[in-house]
């Protein structure tokens, strides 16, 4: 645990009401467990920084707050109390005043942790916790993060710094960094972790054997202390990389026998092991197809054997032909993960989640929401989203996405009728999974602040709050965060609050326009290239050309992507009138002089957004500027600077698509201004 302010977060931890110092002098924690232990740390690190305590931490009954599993304190509530708690799950919890006493309470000590962190924030938000009353629980079963860490150090798509968990082909000696982020993680609810790339390169194959297992069972333990569970990213090759076998074919007696003795050698190591993610068939990954097999083969086999554990298999649904000729309309990058996945719905073991990203091409600014979830009534799924802003900006540029995924989870699918949101349907109230919930590709690194552009801590923040209450509003989340990073002052509140909730439209504004996507530099997704193309030499992601610009997805004269949908998105997506104009060129191929929605043509809406864009940027910057004296001189550097990064980059995107398409198009900027 460190103390500057880049490092800490939302876990500052300042003074905020001295009125209420005398009623943390002591607390009494019942248990004894790991989980315990961290609770007690957490207590004294926050009531030291917040109140200059050192409290006692006791086993006292009489304690003016008791932290206690029902079983320790039952004594301590009424029936009414003991009923609420029977019917909450087993990470929900209940905190109540009863008699001037503040008891945390819940079935385990999980829950425990998470009311210790729910009491926390609120004394840091200002609020009086001596009178709480508050039943709550997860809607979420399974909340997790994906780190796309390597063993040389390096984050495939990590934007701020080197890895936190391994250096140098080595896992770090020094795991107090790994224990600071496991703290960050339950504090807003995050239950699960995978710690290892999806794209398992030759060494990390060697993770699951006992070259590299007693490291990792003390990273895990790490976890497991914050109640939250270790998963690993796996080579599905694993049997010929690590023993010389001939084969991984899935459904072949040797193979299946490899991974039950490799699950069972895990679990000596790592007894509450969660399980694997796998990407598997996928931009060059091995997977099941080599064989002529199907995904359902494929994660059935890892499946059985980590049954006996109760261990899971999350099996990416992200698989597309990268090396398509995209000149060829008779394939479509957007069909690709439901043509692969819906006709194998029912045949996916009990334990097999399947998680999909939550459009269906891959992290957009603006995308459609995949039509793939929900739309298997009989496999468990869960969304996938990104922290990391690989396409958004790499926390350089500002880019709140809360409001992006609150927009996913909030579609209506009507799969099951009218209601049946996102939210709904990976909460399992919509097809009854065994498991359900959220991943997401983390953001962090071993930069002081973590995440590169302080800023960007808020995604982390929010991500984890979402997981727990998706019905959480975007603005609430990032007042939350704001107040716990930042401090009260109002103005600091009201500005910082505008840049957060602003900056994913602006970002929308001068990048890539109405839903086409891309136009990024290959590889590296930052910056501008137009008609930069990854994988394959023929042909553009957006179809321009002289006349007009998009992607015919329709059922009549294009892919036919617009059918994986259910009524009435079908309709509203395949028939150009009804089309949102936000997603117009990701479903439609119009001419430039198209009149959107808007009443602006295609073309002008290109120009003034782009022109718009960059002058959003400019009065981001003048705003922060205005609370200047407010903010610690370290982390006002830091978020300055990424601003300046993120005006250049506004420019380039503004003068390079203007350009490119008033060249393309010959169509003058009707309010004549200049093009580069
Ligand atoms: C981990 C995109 C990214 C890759 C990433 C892949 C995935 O293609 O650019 O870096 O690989 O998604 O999600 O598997």
């Amino acid at each position: 645990m460190q103390t500057s302010t880049m490092y800490n977060m939302w876990l500052q931890y300042k003074i905020v009401n001295e009125n209420n110092k005398d009623f943390w002098r002591e607390v009494a924690v019942l248990s004894n467990s790991c989980i315990a232990r961290s609770i007690k740390e957490e207590l004294r690190f926050a009531l030291n920084s917040m109140y200059k305590i050192a409290p006692d931490i006791t086993t006292n009954h009489q304690a003016k707050i008791v932290i206690g599993v029902i079983k320790e304190i039952s004594g301590l509530l009424n029936g009414k109390q003991k009923e609420i708690i029977a019917d909450l799950p087993e990470e929900g919890y209940l905190i109540t005043n009863n008699q001037g006493q503040l008891i945390l309470t819940g079935k385990t000590d999980k829950a425990l942790l998470y009311a210790v962190f729910h009491v926390l924030r609120e004394v840091q938000l200002g609020n009086d916790v001596t009178s709480l009353n508050v039943v709550e629980g997860p809607k979420n079963i399974l909340r997790m993060v994906n780190q796309w860490d390597n063993l040389d150090g390096s984050v495939e798509r990590g934007y701020s710094g080197n890895s936190i968990f391994y250096e140098n082909g080595e896992i770090v000696k020094d795991k107090s960094r790994i224990r600071d982020y496991a703290r960050f993680l339950a504090s807003v609810g995050i239950n699960a972790i995978s710690i290892n790339n999806v794209n398992v390169w030759e060494e990390e194959t060697y993770f699951i054997t006992k070259k590299y297992l007693p490291e990792i069972k003390e990273i895990a333990d790490i976890f497991k202390s914050y109640g939250v569970t270790l998963y690993l990213s796996i080579n599905f090759a694993s049997p010929i990389a690590i023993d010389g076998l001939d084969t991984a074919d899935p459904l072949v007696d040797k193979v299946r026998k490899w991974w039950k003795e490799k699950v069972t050698e895990i679990y000596q190591y790592i007894p509450y092991f969660g399980g694997f993610v796998v990407k598997a068939d996928s931009e060059h990954r091995p997977g099941p197809f080599t064989y002529g097999r199907d995904h359902a083969d494929g994660s059935n086999m890892l499946a059985e054997a980590l049954a006996p554990y109760n261990g899971k298999v999350i099996w990416r649904c992200f698989v597309y032909n990268c090396v398509q000729d995209w000149r060829d309309r008779s394939t479509d990058r957007a069909r690709a993960a439901y043509d692969h996945f819906k006709p194998l719905d029912g045949k996916f073991h009990e334990n097999v989640i399947l998680q999909i990203k939550n459009g269906p091409m891959d992290f957009q600014v603006r995308e459609p929401v995949s039509p793939l979830i929900g739309a298997m009534e009989h496999t468990n799924q869960m969304v996938e989203f990104q922290i990391a802003q690989e396409y958004t900006g790499q926390q350089r540029d500002l880019c709140y996405l809360i409001p992006q995924w609150k927009h996913v989870l909030k579609f209506d699918t009507h799969i099951k009728g009218e209601g049946t949101t996102i939210e709904e349907i990976v909460a399992g109230n919509v097809h009854s999974y065994k498991y359900s919930g959220l991943a997401a590709v983390s953001n962090i690194g071993n930069d002081d602040n973590w995440t590169g552009n302080t800023l960007a801590q808020a995604n982390l923040y929010g991500y984890g709050r979402l997981t727990w209450n998706p019905g959480l509003a975007a603005e609430t989340i990032a007042k939350e965060w704001i107040q716990q990073t930042f401090g009260k002052k109002e103005s600091v509140l009201k500005t910082m609050e505008e840049i957060l909730m602003d900056s994913w439209h602006i970002y929308e504004n001068y990048t890539a326009p109405l839903g086409i996507g891309w136009m990024v530099t290959p590889h590296s997704h930052y910056g501008p290239n137009i008609d930069g193309y990854e994988y394959s030499r023929w042909g553009t992601y957006h179809f321009a050309d002289r006349q007009g610009i998009g992607v015919d997805r329709t059922i009549e004269t294009g892919t036919g992507y617009t059918a994986q949908y259910e009524m009435p998105n079908q309709l509203l997506y395949n028939n150009i009138d009804t089309c949102p104009d936000e997603l117009l060129l990701f479903f439609h191929h119009v001419p430039y002089k198209y009149t959107l929605k808007s009443g602006k043509t295609v073309i002008q809406h290109i120009y003034d957004t782009h022109f718009s864009g960059y002058e959003q940027v400019e009065q981001l910057i003048s705003k922060w500027e205005t609370i200047k004296e407010h903010i610690d001189v370290p982390r006002y550097k830091n978020i300055s600077e990424r601003f300046s990064m993120q005006k250049r980059n506004a420019k380039e995107w503004r003068d390079q698509i203007n350009t490119y398409f008033y060249r393309k198009s010959g169509i003058e900027d009707e309010k004549r201004r200049t093009i580069y």
